[in-house]
């Protein structure tokens, strides 16, 4: 396999799209082995087949604000594979949402769903809506017309969508109403659907606590846990709540959260009826997360910085793509940092993962650590399938077991000779086996 060639074959086609060709070139250069090891998957034409979406519809979403002013905003859904399983992935609603940023995501998603073990395939969809400051019912207005078009695609046994940036349980819940209302069906077509309609317990949590329970794995390796560590985690999303939420019950010490304004630095820690707060910072629709300062005052607002200055030993980075830098990674390693794991989708440069993966620290990305949230996801499909629901201990603990599953096959796949686990290769790796094979099976199509 010759990765050079694809790559400068896909920058000729999809010239700009920056996130997209990141993503993809990471996997290439992990699967690059195994492909000349399986001459089967070139003359099958895997590679080639695997790096386009199988479709993407792009659609107008036009919707009144409250002045009477109709808004015009782009939806998209990128079908990437369904060779393992119906297609499942997030929506995404953000003013920087474009083409290149849902291919990236879509595409990472592959991997990641076929880790989970579940029957998921990869898709990704969108808005470039901006959710700060809408009233509840622009929100839902907005989704409405987004599902207006978006419900002729996915379907149960078909693309299952679900929540990411901008996408929680209230808007699941606007989408799915109107889903419901066009279709005549109560069906399991979106995921993170409210616990009285449908969804599964622990699955707000199951992103930050599968994130951790990854982590804390990655520990184990070398005979540590998260007792008394200090941890700097960046986002105060759903992801970022569940994470600190999961470090402090296994008596960690979260310091600092983050939003696009800065972030916060407490030294006494994040832990209890702060944990509360984030919740309510989340639901304030303003996305700024220097209030939390007013509300605690030992903690400070550093304006315009991201953490991973604060000393730590582990960080844990939640927010967005491209967050975590060369230089940030450099103050990492000069600050003693054991253990980084991705909370978010693709948080660290190509740059940062070198800087961490020469000076051997314990890095994992976000296709395996994430993993749990969309494999809650699967779960839920699962209840949805047999037409009835689980108690938490049963979720969390089905949540617990994949995560120790998907980091032993990232050991399985990554263990270099001196010992040292490169999990980016593993988990591409290992994600890439299950699906280029299931595509070997089922023929070109
Ligand atoms: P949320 O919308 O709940 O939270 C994201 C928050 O982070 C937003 O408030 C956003 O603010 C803020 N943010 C955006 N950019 C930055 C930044 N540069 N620094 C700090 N904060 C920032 O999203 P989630 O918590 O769901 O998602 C976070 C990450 O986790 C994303 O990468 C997502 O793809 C990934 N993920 C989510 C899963 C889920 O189940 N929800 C599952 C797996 C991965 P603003 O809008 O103002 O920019
Ligand atoms: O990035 C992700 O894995 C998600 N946003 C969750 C997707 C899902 O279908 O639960």
């Amino acid at each position: 396999m010759e990765v050079e060639k694809i790559m400068s074959n896909l920058e000729k086609k999809h010239p700009g799209e920056v996130e997209y060709l990141q993503a993809v070139r990471e996997v290439l250069e992990s699967i690059e082995d195994v492909c000349n090891e399986n001459p089967q998957f070139e003359s099958a034409g895997i590679i080639d087949r695997l790096v386009e979406p199988d479709r993407i519809l792009t659609f107008k979403v036009p919707w009144v604000d409250d002045n009477g002013k109709v808004n015009v905003n782009l939806g998209y859904r990128v079908q990437f594979n369904n060779a393992i399983g119906p297609y499942k992935g997030g929506l995404r609603f953000h003013p920087s949402v474009n083409l290149s940023i849902l291919k990236f995501l879509g595409f990472e998603q592959i991997f990641k769903n076929s880790l989970t073990s579940l029957p998921m395939g990869g898709a990704k969809g969108g808005s470039d809506f901006d959710p700060k400051g809408k009233s509840n019912n622009e929100i839902m207005r907005f989704c409405q017309s987004f599902m207006l078009e978006l419900w002729k695609i996915i379907g149960p046994e078909t693309d299952v969508p679900a929540g990411d940036i901008g996408v929680g349980g209230r808007e699941i819940g606007f989408l799915y109403g109107m889903y419901k209302k066009l279709t005549h069906e109560h069906t399991g077509v979106l995921t993170g659907k409210g616990i009285n309609w449908g969804g599964s317990l622990i699955r707000p949590e199951a992103t930050g606590f599968g994130a951790v329970y990854f982590a804390n794995e990655m520990l184990k390796t070398k005979g540590l846990d998260f007792k008394g560590k200090v941890v700097a985690v960046s986002g105060f999303g759903n992801v970022a709540w569940g994470a600190v939420t999961k470090v402090n019950e296994l008596g960690g010490k979260v310091v600092t959260i983050s939003g696009p304004d800065g972030y916060v630095y407490d030294p006494d820690g994040i832990s209890g009826e702060k944990i509360q707060y984030l919740l309510e910072l989340r639901s304030s629709n303003q996305d700024i997360v220097k209030p939390y300062t007013y509300e605690f005052p030992n903690a400070q607002f550093i304006q315009g910085k991201r953490p991973w200055e604060v000393k730590c030993d582990i960080a844990l980075p939640c927010a967005t793509q491209n967050e975590l830098g060369k230089e940030d990674a450099e103050n990492l390693v000069k600050n003693g940092v054991i253990c980084v794991a991705e909370g978010a989708n693709m948080p660290s440069t190509p740059e940062a993962i070198e800087v961490l993966q020469e000076a051997k620290i314990l890095f994992a990305p976000g296709k395996a650590v994430n993993a749990g949230g969309v494999a809650t996801s699967g779960l839920e499909m699962s209840q949805n399938s047999m037409k009835l629901s689980w108690a938490s201990a049963e979720v969390d603990q089905r949540l617990h077991q994949i995560m120790v599953n998907i980091h032993e096959n990232c050991v399985k796949y990554g263990k270099q000779p001196d010992g040292y686990v490169n999990y980016v290769k593993g988990a591409n790796v290992a994600g890439f086996m299950k699906v280029a094979n299931a595509m070997l099976d089922l023929g070109v199509l």
